[in-house]
């Protein structure tokens, strides 16, 4: 087994708010530079969300997407995942339009509907910067993250059509059978790239015994060798099952996205500060992060 693994870093997402995290970043420049930042300090591929410059809030416009992106590619050979789950409201539509206006390396591509169980979140913000903050995540109480089959085909097609490889965000095994299902009518291509998203409430937990219930049910649903597979969990768990994952065989997931904390009560400064975290735990284990390039073959990349 090779010792490289990948590190993704997600940026900045749409679970977070700003009032969360003063390191959080949600101005377009600020993503861009702490992606560039990241992937100067080993990460090979960056999942990037857009916010509104004004508040922070999750935003679908393509305008704030094409600074990100730009800055990103004008710095950078990292590979970029642009998300198409968006953020709590948005429409398919909007979410999938990311792809042929900027035909990234990679996407998310989530897998399945769950509940998004958030919103314990909302006590830490009771005197949030922003209007929007607690409303938006004590909502999430009474939301389903509606991704249907009819759906999914769609996006995993206008992917497929615009070269861009589907990261698909498994977050409980159902999820994986919504994976064959999906390679069975042609629209996703094996090798396939799982992340498996882990202790979001609504979906599978965060600990090891739900890690290798994911690897063994894509062993036995997939097949071995039919996939690569990454992992991240939300919260303090982001370290331990990252590091899990590397002695499966599996490639990683850190970033301000999932987790805010470089360890136990002490915000994270920077998402390079977490992967430079994950790569000193790598480091210690004779693993080695991959390059964009070689993140590229292992995951059959042809852009
Ligand atoms: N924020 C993660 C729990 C996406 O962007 O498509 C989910 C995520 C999905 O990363
Ligand atoms: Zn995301």
């Amino acid at each position: 087994m090779s010792n490289k693994r990948i590190i993704n870093c997600a940026i900045t997402g749409a679970i977070h708010t700003p009032s969360l995290s003063k390191y959080l970043p949600w101005k377009p420049e600020d993503i861009a530079q702490q992606a560039i930042d990241a992937a100067n300090a080993g990460a090979a591929s960056v999942h990037i969300h857009a916010r509104s410059p004004e508040d922070g809030r999750p935003s679908a416009d393509l305008e704030i997407y094409r600074q990100i992106v730009e800055k990103i590619r004008e710095k950078s050979d990292v590979m970029l995942c642009l998300t198409t789950g968006g953020g709590m409201g948005m429409t398919i539509e909007e979410r999938t339009a990311v792809v042929p206006e900027f035909k990234p390396e990679l996407a998310s591509m989530n897998a399945g509907s769950l509940n998004f169980g958030i919103f314990p979140l909302a006590q830490q913000l009771e005197n949030a910067d922003f209007a929007w903050e607690k409303p938006f995540i004590e909502g999430a109480k009474d939301f389903v993250f509606a991704n249907t089959l009819h759906a999914m085909e769609g996006m995993c097609t206008i992917m497929r059509d615009n070269g861009t490889k589907p990261e698909l965000e498994v977050y409980d095994v159902g999820h994986i059978y919504n994976v064959k299902y999906l390679i069975s009518m042609g629209v996703l291509e094996t090798p396939v790239y799982l992340q498996f998203i882990t202790g979001v409430l609504g979906g599978i937990g965060g600990t090891v015994y739900d890690l290798v219930n994911l690897k063994q049910t894509a062993d036995r649903v997939l097949g071995v060798g039919t996939y690569n597979w990454s992992c991240n969990s939300a919260g303090r768990m982001e370290f331990p099952m990252c590091t899990t994952n590397l002695f499966l065989g599996g490639h990683v997931r850190v970033g301000l996205e999932d987790n805010l904390f470089i360890s136990k009560g002490v915000l994270a400064k920077s998402n390079a500060e977490l992967v430079e975290k994950m790569v000193r735990i790598m480091d210690e284990f004779d693993f080695e992060p991959s390059t964009p390039e070689e993140a590229k073959a292992m995951l059959a990349i042809k852009r």
